[in-house]
């Protein structure tokens, strides 16, 4: 069942009402986005489609083999400006936050183009598109365009499936985050049919790490804090971190989900300084305690146990405002807070 703020049969009239697509996701996209932008793509051409797919940031090193046959450009300029010319459609993947899909956000404003929201996140539920499919209760992005697909008769190649369990299998964290349901690994389970190699598929996606990486996860978890009785892990990275091991922001994927195994944490957050004066938010919760509301009310978003924000000052001012707010729910859940799933 669809909640309210999804359009399922206005999207496959969207679908069949335009010629011309162009496809987008978040700023620094993740396997979620990039899987769900190749499914579609590669959907849509086998329907007779025309396709561009375009972000603001560059495919990361572990989603480029899906890249294969549909090229995924980066933002630049002129040709941004000559691809929203070209289109007719948007179909914007895995985040219904304008803001978030970078220096093409603009664009939206300057073409007169139709726009569709394809998204499991809670924090913009109505969505900025003409059709909004908006299912927070999806595990994926992925898992929505796996229904639509079907539901409009489309095929689920090899390819597109090894797309779609990327997406699956990135955003549940393989299959053991709180989002993982009977419909995830029911998904999964018809996806491998169609002739998948998880082991293979799985250490494409998780062989990237440099051994800078790697060093630098190791000196931040060294300096791993434990407020509120054990209940609250705090970690810190600065400037001169990154700087020193030659990682970008993107580069702190899966660090806070670490402190998450130890016993009797409720709440992780890591402040990542990337560039003086800009400190990004990541936080992560187990089953009893809900950050996403947290996160929006900083501009951020996310779901229930995994949001994030991005504020400026240094990485001492922003923890100075958001820990107190972390300790109080940490300590005292409202009813509210309680998780809802995710
Ligand atoms: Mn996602």
């Amino acid at each position: 069942m669809s909640p309210p703020s999804s359009r399922r049969p206005e999207f496959h009239a969207f679908v069949s009402r335009h010629q011309r697509f162009l496809l987008t996701t978040h700023i620094n996209p993740d396997g979620d986005g990039i899987g769900s932008e190749a499914a579609v793509a590669l959907w849509l051409r086998a329907a007779g489609k025309s396709v561009r797919v375009m972000n603001d940031s560059v495919v990361p090193a572990a989603f480029l083999f899906l890249t294969r046959s549909q090229a995924i450009e980066v933002y630049e300029p002129e040709l941004a400006e000559q691809r929203f010319a070209e289109a007719e459609a948007v179909v914007v993947l895995d985040t219904s936050n304008r803001q978030r899909i970078g220096r093409l956000a603009p664009l939206l404003d300057r073409h007169a183009i139709a726009i569709a929201v394809v998204d499991h996140h809670v924090s913009h539920i109505n969505g900025f598109g003409q059709v909004n499919v908006i299912e927070p209760e999806a595990s994926a992005t992925g898992e929505i365009v796996y229904d639509l697909i079907r539901e409009a008769g489309g095929d689920i190649t090899p390819e597109i499936a090894e797309a779609l369990y990327v997406a699956l299998m990135t955003d549940t964290g393989s299959f053991r985050y709180s989002n993982t349901d009977s419909h995830a690994h029911r998904m999964a389970a018809d996806l491998l049919g169609r002739g998948l190699d998880p082991q293979k598929i799985h250490s494409m996606v998780h062989s990237h790490a440099s051994a800078g990486r790697l060093r630098f996860f190791g000196e931040v978890l060294s300096t791993l804090e434990m407020h509120e009785e054990g209940r609250l892990a705090v970690l810190e990275a600065g400037p001169e971190q990154f700087q020193r091991h030659g990682l970008v922001g993107s580069d702190t994927e899966g660090l806070v989900d670490m402190p998450r195994s130890i016993a009797g944490v409720d709440v992780v957050a890591l402040f990542s300084e990337v560039e003086h004066g800009k400190v990004k938010v990541s936080l992560r919760s187990t089953g009893r305690v809900a950050i996403d509301g947290l996160a929006v009310r900083y501009g951020g978003g996310g779901h229930t146990h995994a949001a994030g924000m991005l504020l400026r000052g240094t990485r001492g001012e922003v923890r100075a405002r958001i820990l107190p707010e972390l300790q109080r729910l940490v300590s005292e859940p409202s009813p509210a807070q309680v998780s809802r799933g995710s």
